[in-house]
């Protein structure tokens, strides 16, 4: 089912989902000497005067130009300063992502990880300017799953997990209905966006955004290959990027890969004591610490 989504998601979102170069990172292929740690240095100045010359207007769930006796985003206490670091043709690029937390979530949930599904209503804007905001929404949508860490943008992946969900209350045969929702602001840095490359006509090269973000639902321990391993357990060298991690160096991380020691045995079924975790089976006695579906040398199918 979330596979299913996964793939739809990926055939039919153009504008959330980048095309990844070989190192899976957007733009890479396009000018390799563009300097990425500046243009994050320079969105990061754009970024902090934008949430000093705004702020969130409650009434209205909107962040507006700032006016006597209101607060700054900069200085407003629910606002979250995530640091990130990114990978970029073997070079580590630091930026900074800001997530207003308008309203908490009433989920018990808890929050999305980095590669959670998640069901989100969203709208996204642009930053322009320092002092204002561009009225025109290059792209909205309501209640549609997104699988965090698997093609959205990485402002996504990280700044959604400061969200919790809310209660779904839909009934049966009618429309989707959530209460008591986590409501958001993201401000993205381009590099943590569409970085120096852009989508075409929509969102030019190192354009700085904002996204209203209301998290309804998510999938706790999402599963997207569906191989009995959830994504974020596929994350083997523990460094909060499921993504970099891929057994078998065939392109595909393990998260979203079927077979991840690449020995043409599924992941699910090299699961000996058969009972639906791939993860807890050691049968090779020379390597009694490496589980069968990532050991290349065990090729036993359990169905
Ligand atoms: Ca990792
Ligand atoms: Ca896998
Ligand atoms: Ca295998
Ligand atoms: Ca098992």
């Amino acid at each position: 089912m979330v596979k299913f989504k996964y793939i739809l998601l990926l055939s039919i979102l153009t504008l959330l989902v980048y095309s990844c170069g070989d190192d899976g990172i957007p733009g890479s292929t396009i000018d390799p000497n563009f300097d990425h740690g500046a243009q994050s240095i320079k969105d990061n100045d754009s970024l902090v005067l934008f949430l000093k010359n705004h702020y969130y207007d409650l009434s209205t769930s909107t962040v507006k130009p700032l006016e006597t006796g209101e607060t700054p985003l900069y200085e407003d206490p629910k606002l979250v300063t995530q640091n990130i670091t990114e990978n970029i043709n073997d070079n580590d690029v630091d930026y900074k992502l800001y997530a207003y937390i308008a309203t908490e979530g009433t989920s018990p949930k808890g929050n999305p990880t980095v590669v959670d599904s998640v069901l989100v209503n969203y709208s996204g804007q642009k930053i322009l300017n320092t002092t204002t905001i561009s009225t025109a929404t290059f792209d909205s949508n309501v209640n549609t799953w997104f699988v965090l860490g698997g093609g959205v943008i990485r402002g996504w992946t990280y700044g959604i997990t400061n969200l919790l969900g809310g209660v779904n209350n839909t009934m049966a045969n009618e429309p989707l209905s959530f209460s008591g929702t986590g409501k958001g602001v993201l401000f993205l840095p381009s590099g943590l966006a569409y970085r120096n490359v852009g989508t075409g006509q929509t969102i030019l090269p190192n354009e700085i955004l904002m996204f209203y973000v209301e998290l309804n639902d998510i999938i706790v321990d999402t599963d997207s290959d569906l191989d009995g391993v959830p994504s974020i357990l596929e994350d083997l060298d523990k460094d909060g990027k499921p993504w970099n991690d891929d057994t078998d160096e065939d392109g595909t991380p393990n998260f979203l890969d079927t077979d991840d020691d690449g020995d043409l045995i599924l992941s699910i079924r090299e699961d000996a004591n058969e009972d639906g975790n791939p993860a807890n089976d050691f049968s090779d006695l020379d390597n009694t610490s490496l589980p069968d579906y990532l050991n290349k040398v065990i090729r036993k199918s359990n169905r």
